[in-house]
C-alpha cells in the first residue's frame, strides 16, 4: 500500500514574515500580499464566493475542463508527473488524473500541513499513483526540489491565480514555471476582460461573502503581526481598473482610525485604504503572446461559449 510523501521547503521564519507584513502596512501605499486571505477561516470564505452565482471563474473553468478534457489530453500527450501548484483539496487534478495517465502527483501547496489529510484521502483512492506534498511559496520563487524526480512535468495552475502577479511578475513566474516542465508542458487557467458590471459583481457580491474574505485578512494580521485592527472601521472596497485591466481589492477605512503594533502604528484617515489584492484580467491574445515570451514553443486555449475565461495548454 503507497503513502504520499511530504516535503516542506525553506518554511519562512515568523519574524520575517512579521517584518514583512509591517513593511507593508507602512509604506506610502499600504500593501498586503493576498497570500495572507488565505487562513483556515479565509479558506473557508473563498471556498463560499465559488459557490456564489456572481463569482463565475471557478464554475466557468471547471465546464471548459469537462469538456475538452480529452482534446487537452491529446494535445499534451501523457502528464506522467503532474505538478499542481496551489493544490489545496486536490480536487481539479484529481479530474484530470484518467485522462492525462497521470503515475506520479505532486501538490504544492504554501503550507504542507494544508496538503496532508487531501493527499492522505486522495492516495486511498489512487494507489497507483505516486504522490508527493509540497510545501513551498511559490509565489517567491518556483523550484521544485529533487524528490519530484528526472524527466518531463505537466504543470498545472488553475484558477486564474496567475491574476494576482502583475504582467512582469507574471512573466518572471512563467519563465520559472518554464524552466521547470524539464521539456513538458504548462496547463494554466486564466480569468479574461469581459464587461465592468460582471466583473465588479464578481468580486463584490450581495451577500458580502467576498467582503467578509476581505475583512477576514485583517484577523490573520493581527494575529500573526500583532497589530490591533478593529474590524469594524474596515470595509471592503473592489473596482475595474481599467487602465491596468485588473480587479483591485482594497480595505478602507470608515473613520479616521490608528493601527498600532509592538514598535509601530499607522494613522488612517477616513476612507484611506490598504491595497490586499489585484487580479487580472487577460484577452487570449496577450496571454499567448506572454507564454511565448516565457518560452513555451506553442500554445492553445479553450474558452467557454461566452469568452469569460480560458485553460490554456502550453508545450516548453
Ligand atoms: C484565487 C486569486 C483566483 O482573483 O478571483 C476571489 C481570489 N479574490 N475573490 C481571484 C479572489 C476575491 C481569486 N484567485
Amino acid at each position: 500500500m503507497s503513502s504520499p510523501r511530504f516535503v516542506q521547503l525553506a518554511p519562512e521564519a515568523p519574524a520575517r514574515i512579521r517584518a514583512e507584513l509591517l513593511a507593508g502596512l507602512s509604506a506610502p501605499v499600504a500593501t498586503i500580499a493576498p497570500k495572507y486571505l488565505y487562513d483556515a477561516l479565509g479558506a473557508r470564505l473563498f471556498a463560499a464566493i465559488t459557490e456564489l452565482p456572481e463569482y463565475y471563474p471557478t464554475r466557468t473553468e471547471a465546464a471548459i475542463f469537462a469538456r475538452h478534457l480529452a482534446e487537452m489530453a491529446a494535445e499534451l500527450g501523457p502528464a506522467t508527473t503532474l505538478v499542481d501548484l496551489g493544490a489545496g483539496n486536490c480536487e481539479k487534478a484529481e479530474r484530470l488524473f484518467t485522462a492525462f495517465g497521470v503515475r506520479r502527483y505532486v501538490a504544492v501547496d504554501i503550507s504542507v500541513d494544508y496538503l496532508r489529510t487531501s493527499l492522505e484521502h486522495l492516495q486511498r483512492h489512487h494507489p497507483a499513483i505516486a504522490m508527493l506534498g509540497v510545501g513551498l511559496d511559490f509565489t517567491r520563487s518556483l523550484r521544485l526540489p529533487p524528490e519530484v524526480g528526472d524527466g518531463p512535468r505537466t504543470l498545472f495552475y488553475p484558477g486564474s491565480s496567475i491574476g494576482n502577479f502583475t504582467p512582469d511578475e507574471a512573466l518572471a513566474f512563467l519563465r520559472q514555471a518554464h524552466a521547470e516542465c524539464h521539456g513538458g508542458a504548462l496547463l494554466i487557467g486564466v480569468d479574461l476582460v469581459k464587461p465592468r458590471g460582471l466583473l465588479e459583481a464578481a468580486y463584490d457580491d450581495p451577500l458580502g461573502v467576498t467582503a467578509a474574505f476581505n475583512r477576514n485578512l485583517l484577523r490573520h494580521l493581527n494575529r500573526v503581526a500583532g497589530t490591533d485592527f478593529d474590524l469594524a472601521d474596515w470595509r471592503h472596497a473592489a473596482f475595474f481598473d481599467a487602465h491596468h485591466s485588473r480587479i483591485e481589492m482594497h480595505l478602507e477605512a470608515r473613520r479616521d482610525t490608528t493601527v498600532r503594533w509592538a514598535e509601530g502604528e499607522r494613522r488612517f484617515a477616513a476612507s484611506a485604504r490598504i491595497h490586499t489584492e489585484n487580479s487580472y484580467k487577460w484577452r487570449v491574445e496577450d496571454f499567448a503572446a506572454l507564454l511565448a515570451a516565457a518560452g513555451f514553443s506553442a500554445s492553445r486555449h479553450w474558452c467557454d461559449a461566452r469568452g469569460w475565461f480560458a485553460v490554456f495548454a502550453a508545450h516548453a
